[in-house]
C-alpha cells in the first residue's frame, strides 16, 4: 500500500502506544505504508484532531479518551490482551481486532519455560551457593512436575507444548474445562495465560492457593488482574506456595512501596515475557486497515461480550 485509503480521507491513525515505545510502530508502518501517518496521542491533542480520527492503533485508552474521538470506527490492538481498550465508553459500533504474532506466543513459551526450569532446577539454590563458594550437590531427578496452564488459546499452547517436550505433564484449562479448583488441586506449577474479563478478574485469589498442593509455584503471563495480590503474598509467605514468578502486576509499572517487590520467593518482571515485533504489528494494521477499507471482515476480531 504506497497511499491513504481513500475513505480515512488522511485522516490521522492515532497510536496510543504506551505503555511500548512509539517510534518503532512509527517506522514499521511507514515503512510498510508510507502513505499512512501515525499520530501518536498526547494529551495535548485538540478537539479538531480527535474528531477526525477512524482509526486506532493501540494498546490501551487513556480515561475520558473514546468519548472524543466520534468518528471512530476501528481499534486495532497491538496486545493480545484486549481488555485495556474495550473502554465501557467505547460505542458498540466500533469494530475491535488484534494483532497476533506467533512469534509473542513463542516469546511467551520461552520466558515460562526459562521459569519453571529455574524453579525445578534450584537454579536459585546454585546461585546463592555460588555466591558463598560452596560447591555441594543436592540429589535431583528430571522434573517431572505436574503443570496447569490457565487459558488454552495460542499463548497457552505454545507454553504447554514447551513445557511437555522438557518432559513436564501439561493439563490445560478454560472455564468450559470443569471446576478451576479441581484442576489447580493437581498441579504442582499454574502457568496463567487467561484474558482478562469480568469473569476472570480476582479468579487467583486465597482459596485458589489453597486448592493447590502445598509448595506449588505460580507463574503470570497474563495480566496482574487475575491475582488477589495480598493473597497470592500471604501464600507465599506461609509456604503454601513455594513462590512465584509474576510478568505481570495489577499496578503496572509497580511504585516503589508496591509489597510485591519484598517477598523472598517471588520473581518480578516488567512485563517483558514477549512483545509484538514491530514489522509484524505493521503488517498486520495495514492488511486490517486494507480488510477495512474493501469492507471486508477483519482478521482476528475480538468478541466484545467475551472480551477475547
Ligand atoms: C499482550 C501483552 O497482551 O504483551 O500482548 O501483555
Amino acid at each position: 500500500m504506497s497511499t491513504a485509503p481513500h475513505t480515512t480521507h488522511n485522516a490521522p491513525i492515532l497510536l496510543l502506544a504506551d505503555p511500548v515505545m512509539a517510534a518503532p510502530i512509527v517506522a514499521a508502518v511507514a515503512a510498510q505504508a508510507p502513505g499512512l501517518q501515525l499520530l501518536p496521542y498526547s494529551r495535548t491533542l485538540d478537539d479538531a484532531t480527535l474528531a477526525r480520527v477512524q482509526v486506532v492503533l493501540g494498546w490501551r485508552f487513556p480515561a475520558g479518551l473514546a468519548p472524543r474521538l466520534p468518528a471512530l470506527r476501528w481499534v486495532c490492538s497491538m496486545a493480545a490482551g484486549v481488555e485495556k481498550l474495550l473502554a465501557p465508553d467505547l460505542p458498540a459500533s466500533v469494530l475491535v481486532s488484534r494483532v497476533v504474532d506467533p512469534d509473542q506466543a513463542l516469546g511467551m513459551a520461552q520466558y515460562v519455560a526459562a521459569m519453571v526450569l529455574r524453579q525445578v532446577r534450584g537454579l536459585d539454590t546454585y546461585r546463592q551457593q555460588q555466591q558463598a563458594r560452596q560447591w555441594v550437590r543436592h540429589p535431583m531427578a528430571a522434573a517431572r512436575h505436574r503443570v496447569c496452564v490457565l487459558g488454552w488459546g495460542a499463548v497457552g499452547q505454545a507454553c504447554g507444548q514447551a513445557l511437555q517436550a522438557l518432559g513436564l505433564p501439561v493439563q490445560g484449562w478454560r472455564r468450559s474445562s470443569g471446576p478451576l479448583h479441581d484442576a489447580l488441586a493437581q498441579a504442582d506449577i499454574v502457568v496463567n495465560t487467561l484474558p482478562l474479563t469480568p469473569a476472570t478478574q480476582g479468579l487467583l485469589d486465597a482459596q485458589a492457593w489453597q486448592a493447590m498442593p502445598r509448595g506449588g509455584y505460580f507463574i503470570n503471563v497474563a495480566r496482574g488482574g487475575h491475582v488477589v495480590e495480598p493473597d497470592l503474598i500471604a501464600a507465599v509467605q506461609a509456604g503454601q506456595l513455594a513462590g512465584a514468578a509474576l510478568d505481570v502486576q495489577a499496578t503496572e509499572p509497580m511504585p516503589d512501596d508496591d509489597p510485591l517487590w519484598q517477598v523472598p520467593g517471588i520473581t518480578i518482571t516488567p512485563h517483558i515475557a514477549a512483545q509484538s515485533s514491530p514489522s509484524t504489528v505493521a503488517s498486520q494494521f495495514v492488511a486490517g486497515l486494507q480488510a477495512l477499507e474493501a469492507g471486508q471482515a477483519l482478521p482476528h476480531p475480538v468478541d466484545r461480550a467475551l472480551g477475547y
